[in-house]
C-alpha cells in the first residue's frame, strides 16, 4: 500500500508533486501534526466503471486548531492530475478556511485555485489576514479563470487561473506557499472561542462552504464516471467536504 501511494506522487505532473511537497513541509515545520482516521476504505481508492483508471489517495491530520488538515492526490488514466486540499478549522476557532484545487495533465495544468476563504457572514476575512494579504504583490498570470456560480464562498485574495508558462508555474507555488505560511503561522498563535454562539457562527460558516463546494459538478462528474453517483455522494460529503459535529461548550 505504502509504496503505491509513492508511486503515485512520482508519477504525477511536477506542478502537482511539488505542491504536495510543498504544502506537507509547510504543515510540518509549522503546525503540531497528530494522525487523522481515514474511514478504512477511503485511503486508498481506484476504480473504473467506464473508460479510465481512477486511483486517489488521502493523507490526513489533524492538530489542536484543525479538526483536519487534508491533501488528497488523484490520478485519471494516464492523462490527468489532480491535487485537493482543505484545511478544516476547530469549530472553536473562527479561522478562514484554506483551500487548493490544481488541475491538469501532460500538457499542462487547466486551473490552478488558492483561497483563503472566510466563513463568517459579512464574507470578509480577519483583519489579520486583510492587512498580510493587501500588501502582498499580485503576479501577473496571462490566463485568469472566472469563478463558476457557487463560487462566492470564495475571497477577494483567491487566485484562479491556468498558468501558461514554467514560470507561471512557479508563481502560483509561491503564492500558495505565502497562503499556507500565514495561515499556519496566524493559526498556531490563535486563541479559541469560548462562546456557543460564536462557535455555532463557525459551524453555520464551514457548512456553507461545504454545501457550495459540493455544487461543483466538474468534480462530482469525474469521480461518478469511475465510482458511479451513489459512492460519489458519500465520497463528497463525508471525505472531501463533510461537516464538522457540533460539540457543546462546557457551562463557564
Ligand atoms: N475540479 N477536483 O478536488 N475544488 O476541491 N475546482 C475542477 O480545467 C476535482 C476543490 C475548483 O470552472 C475541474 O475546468 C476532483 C477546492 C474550482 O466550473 C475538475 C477532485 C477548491 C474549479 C475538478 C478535486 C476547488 C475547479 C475542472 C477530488 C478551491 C472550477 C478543471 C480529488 C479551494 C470550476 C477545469 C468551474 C475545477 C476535479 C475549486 C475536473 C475529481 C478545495 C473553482
Amino acid at each position: 500500500m505504502q509504496s503505491m501511494q509513492t508511486s503515485l506522487r512520482e508519477q504525477q505532473y511536477p506542478l502537482v508533486r511539488q505542491l504536495a511537497n510543498c504544502i506537507e513541509a509547510v504543515w510540518q515545520e509549522y503546525l503540531d501534526l497528530s494522525p487523522y482516521q481515514v474511514p478504512e476504505d477511503l485511503g486508498y481508492v481506484e476504480g473504473s466503471l467506464e473508460g479510465e483508471r481512477l486511483a486517489i489517495e488521502n493523507h490526513c491530520y489533524q492538530t489542536p486548531q484543525f479538526r483536519k488538515l487534508h491533501l488528497e492526490l488523484a490520478q485519471i488514466g494516464k492523462s490527468l492530475d489532480i491535487l485537493h486540499c482543505v484545511m478544516f478549522p476547530n469549530p472553536d476557532y473562527a479561522l478562514p478556511i484554506f483551500g487548493t484545487d490544481l488541475v491538469g495533465g501532460r500538457s499542462g495544468i487547466s486551473a490552478a485555485v488558492v483561497d483563503l476563504s472566510p466563513i463568517n457572514r459579512d464574507r470578509s476575512l480577519p483583519s489579520q489576514y486583510q492587512a498580510y494579504l493587501q500588501d502582498l504583490p499580485m503576479p501577473e498570470f496571462s490566463h485568469p479563470r472566472a469563478l463558476p456560480e457557487w463560487g462566492d464562498i470564495f475571497s477577494e485574495f483567491c487566485l484562479f487561473v491556468r498558468p501558461a508558462s514554467p514560470a507561471e508555474e512557479n508563481a502560483f507555488l509561491d503564492r500558495v506557499k505565502e497562503f499556507l505560511t500565514l495561515h499556519c503561522q496566524i493559526a498556531s498563535t490563535a486563541t479559541p472561542l469560548t462562546s456557543q454562539v460564536e462557535i455555532d457562527r463557525v459551524l453555520a460558516g464551514q457548512e456553507y462552504y461545504c454545501t457550495k463546494q459540493q455544487q461543483n459538478d466538474k468534480t462530482r462528474r469525474v469521480l461518478e464516471k469511475s465510482f458511479g453517483s451513489e459512492w460519489t455522494e458519500r465520497y463528497m460529503t463525508t471525505m472531501l467536504f463533510d461537516r464538522a459535529d457540533r460539540f457543546i461548550t462546557p457551562e463557564l
